[in-house]
C-alpha cells in the first residue's frame, strides 16, 4: 500500500485538529499543523523517503518524534494516536471547522453542552435556539453560523474542478480495465472535454458477452463508495466519498463509437449534428446512425461524423461554438499539444511565495523537457506573498545569472509578476523593468471596481512599454471568486495595438483566460503565453492542464508564444 503525502497530510491536520479541540497544549497542537505544512509542501514522496531509510528530520518543521509517527503512517496506513482520538469524539466534529466563526474551543463547548456531533445537527441547534443560548454566543452568532451552514451547502452543491476529479477518472478507468472480460474502457462527458469542472463522470465499457453482470458487480465495490444509486446489468451509478456521482454504462461493440460521441456531449453539439443527421434522412442516437432499419456508421466516432460529412472533432471543441460548421469546411484548427512547449513563463521560487530554489526550478524544467523558465516573483506591493523592492529585484537578477552560468542548453529569464496598481501604473520603477528579460503584470488587489474603471486601469498599465504579459486577466479562482468586471473583448483589442501577449494560466483553478476569451484572441492575432503559475517542482507538471485548456480554447501552437525557441519567443516579446 503505498500512501501519498496527501493523505498523511489529512492525518497530521486531523490530529492537530482533533487535539485542539480537545484543548490540548497549544505547542503540540502547532507541531502537528506545522508538519503537515511541511508535507504538503514536499516535492518528493515520502514513501519513497522512508523506503530509502532517509532521515525526515532533514526538513525544518520535522523532529525526531514527528518523523517517527510519519513513519508509522507510512507503513501502517494510520496513526495509532489518530486512532484513538477519534474513537474518543466524533470525526464529524472535524466538518464545524469549515463554519468561519467556529474555532476548536466553540466546537468543543457545542460538542460537550449540546451533544451536537455533525453540521446537520448544527443547524437544528441553532434554528431551535439552543447555540444563542450557550456562553460565548448569541443572537448574532447564531444567525452568522446558520449563514455559514447556507455557503457551505451551497459549495457542496458546486461542480468538481476538473483536476481533482483526475484521480478519480484514472483510477477507476483502471480498476474497470482489469475486470475480467473487459474490453473497452473511456471516461466520456464533460470530464473527456476537458471542462474546467465537472458535474458527475461519466463511463462507457465493452465486454464480452455474458461478463457484463461480471463488471457490474465490481463497479459497485469500487473502494471509494460513499453510495450505490443504482445496480444494473448495463448502467450503475455509485457516488465517490468525495460526493462525486460515476455513472458506468456497458455498450455493445459495434455501438461504441455511437455512444462514446452521444455520452461525450455536450448537449448541444450532439443536438447540431443530430440535426445533420436528420437532414440527409438519418437517424442517430447512441446505438449508431441507421439510415431505415441499416446500421449505417456507430462503431468508431470518426465513423459518425464522416456520415454526416464532417471530419473528426476533437472532445475539447464539442461545444457547439463554430465547431460544426467549421468541420464541414475543414477548417478545424491543429490544437497545440504538450509536445509543442518549449518553456513556462510563470514560476515563483521560495524568494517569493513559491517552494523551490531557482536551480532546483531549473532543474525540473529542463527534465521536462524545456529551454526555458521565467522566474516571475512578486512585486513590492504584494508584502504577504513577499514581494520583491527593486533593489532586491537587482539582486534577483544578479542570482539568476550566476545560476545560468551554470546551466547548459537551459536559461532561466529574468523575470517578474508585477502588480499593476489601483491607478494603473505599475508597482516597480521602469528603471529596474526595462533591465528584465520579460514582466507578467497581474493584478492581485483591488478586484472589485466598477467595470469601466477596472478596465481603463488595465488598459493603462498595458500603455507601459516594459508591460509584456498580462497575468491570470481575469483574477477569477473557480468555485471561489469570481472574475473582475471588465470589458475583456476591449482588453484583448488594446493588448493587439500595443503588441502585449495574454496569459493563459494553467492553475487548475484560474484557467484564466476562459476558453472563449482564447479563441478571440486568437482569431484577433493576440499572441498567448501558456504558463503554470508554478510555486512549486511539481507545479509546473500543470502544463497538461493548461494545455486541455487551450485546446478548448481553439489554440494551436502559432498563437502560443512559448512553444518558440528562445530567440524567437524574445523577439515576440514586446521588448524583443
Ligand atoms: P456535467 O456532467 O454536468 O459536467 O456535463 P456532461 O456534459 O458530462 O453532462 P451529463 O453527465 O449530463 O451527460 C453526459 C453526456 O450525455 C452529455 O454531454 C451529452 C449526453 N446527453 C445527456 N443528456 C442528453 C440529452 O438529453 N440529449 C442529448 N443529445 N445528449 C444528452
Ligand atoms: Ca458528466
Ligand atoms: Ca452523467
Ligand atoms: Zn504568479
Amino acid at each position: 500500500m503505498a500512501i501519498h503525502n496527501n493523505e498523511i497530510r489529512d492525518i497530521l491536520e486531523k490530529v492537530a485538529d482533533l487535539l485542539e479541540i480537545r484543548g490540548e497544549n497549544p505547542f503540540r497542537v502547532r507541531a502537528y499543523h506545522e508538519a503537515a505544512r511541511v508535507v504538503e509542501s514536499m516535492s518528493e514522496q515520502i514513501v519513497r523517503l522512508v523506503a530509502d531509510n532517509q532521515d525526515l528530520t532533514q526538513y525544518r518543521g520535522i523532529g525526531k518524534d514527528m518523523a517517527g509517527k510519519i513513519r508509522e503512517i507510512v507503513e501502517t496506513g494510520t496513526l495509532s494516536q489518530f486512532e484513538a482520538l477519534r474513537a474518543e469524539m466524533p470525526l464529524t466534529l472535524l466538518d464545524m471547522l469549515q463554519v468561519p466563526s467556529l474555532g476548536p474551543r466553540k466546537i468543543s463547548l457545542i460538542y460537550n453542552k449540546l451533544g451536537v456531533t455533525t453540521l446537520e445537527e448544527l443547524k437544528d441547534a441553532a434554528v431551535q435556539g439552543k447555540i444563542a443560548q450557550l456562553s460565548g454566543f448569541g443572537e448574532k452568532s447564531q444567525q452568522n453560523i446558520l449563514d455559514s451552514l447556507d455557503r457551505i451547502e451551497e459549495a457542496e452543491e458546486s461542480r468538481m474542478l476538473w483536476s481533482d476529479a483526475e484521480p478519480f477518472a484514472r483510477a477507476l478507468e483502471k480498476y474497470i480495465r482489469k475486470v475480467e472480460g473487459v474490453r473497452q474502457v473511456r471516461v466520456a462527458g464533460s470530464f473527456r472535454r476537458g471542462r474546467e469542472t465537472v458535474g458527475d463522470l461519466d463511463i462507457l465499457a465493452t465486454c464480452l458477452r455474458g461478463y457484463e453482470e461480471k463488471l457490474m458487480t465490481a463497479f459497485v465495490v469500487f473502494e471509494d463508495i460513499k453510495q450505490v444509486l443504482a445496480h444494473g446489468r448495463t448502467k450503475s451509478s455509485i457516488v465517490l466519498r468525495c460526493g462525486l456521482q460515476v455513472d458506468l454504462r456497458i455498450v455493445p461493440q459495434v455501438s461504441f463509437g455511437a455512444a462514446l460521441h452521444y455520452f461525450t456531449g455536450s448537449k448541444a453539439h450532439n443536438i447540431a449534428v443530430r440535426k445533420l443527421g436528420t437532414d440527409l434522412g438519418y437517424k442517430i442516437n447512441e446505438y449508431g446512425v441507421y439510415q431505415e432499419e441499416k446500421r449505417i456508421a456507430g462503431k468508431t466516432e470518426k465513423s459518425v461524423y464522416e456520415s454526416v460529412g464532417l471530419v473528426y472533432i476533437e472532445p475539447e471543441l464539442r461545444e457547439n461554438l463554430g465547431e460544426i460548421e467549421t468541420a464541414e469546411d475543414n477548417r478545424l484548427p491543429v490544437l497545440v499539444k504538450r509536445s509543442d512547449i518549449r518553456g513556462d513563463l510563470h514560476a515563483h521560487t521560495r524568494r517569493s511565495d513559491g517552494h523551490g530554489s531557482l536551480e532546483e526550478m531549473a532543474r525540473a524544467a529542463k527534465a521536462l523537457g524545456y529551454e526555458y523558465l521565467a522566474i516571475t516573483e512578486h512585486s513590492q506591493k504584494v508584502a504577504m506573498a513577499g514581494g520583491l523592492s527593486e533593489k532586491q529585484v537587482r539582486v534577483h537578477m544578479e542570482n539568476i545569472d550566476r545560476v545560468n552560468a551554470k546551466l547548459k542548453g537551459f536559461c532561466l529569464l529574468k523575470a517578474m509578476e508585477v502588480d499593476i496598481l489601483a491607478d494603473g501604473s505599475l508597482d516597480l520603477a521602469d528603471s529596474v523593468l526595462r533591465e528584465l528579460d520579460m514582466a507578467v503584470c497581474s493584478v492581485h488587489y483591488q478586484q472589485r471596481l466598477p467595470m469601466k474603471k477596472q478596465t481603463e486601469r488595465i488598459i493603462r498599465a498595458m500603455d507601459n512599454p516594459n508591460f509584456d504579459i498580462l497575468g491570470h486577466p481575469t483574477a477569477r479562482l473557480i468555485n471561489t471568486r469570481d472574475p473582475m468586471e471588465i470589458d475583456l473583448e476591449k482588453i484583448i483589442e488594446a493588448a493587439k495595438e500595443r503588441n502585449v501577449v495574454v496569459e493563459l494560466n494553467a492553475q487548475p483553478d484560474r484557467l484564466d483566460l476562459p476558453h472563449a476569451y482564447c479563441k478571440t484572441a486568437a482569431d484577433l492575432g493576440v499572441k498567448i503565453a501558456l504558463s503554470t503559475d508554478a510555486h512549486s517542482m511539481d507545479n509546473l507538471g500543470l502544463i497538461r492542464n493548461g494545455i486541455i485548456a487551450a485546446r478548448r480554447g481553439w489554440l494551436t501552437r502559432d498563437d502560443i508564444i512559448n512553444t518558440r525557441p528562445l530567440s524567437e519567443l524574445r523577439k515576440l516579446l514586446r521588448r524583443g
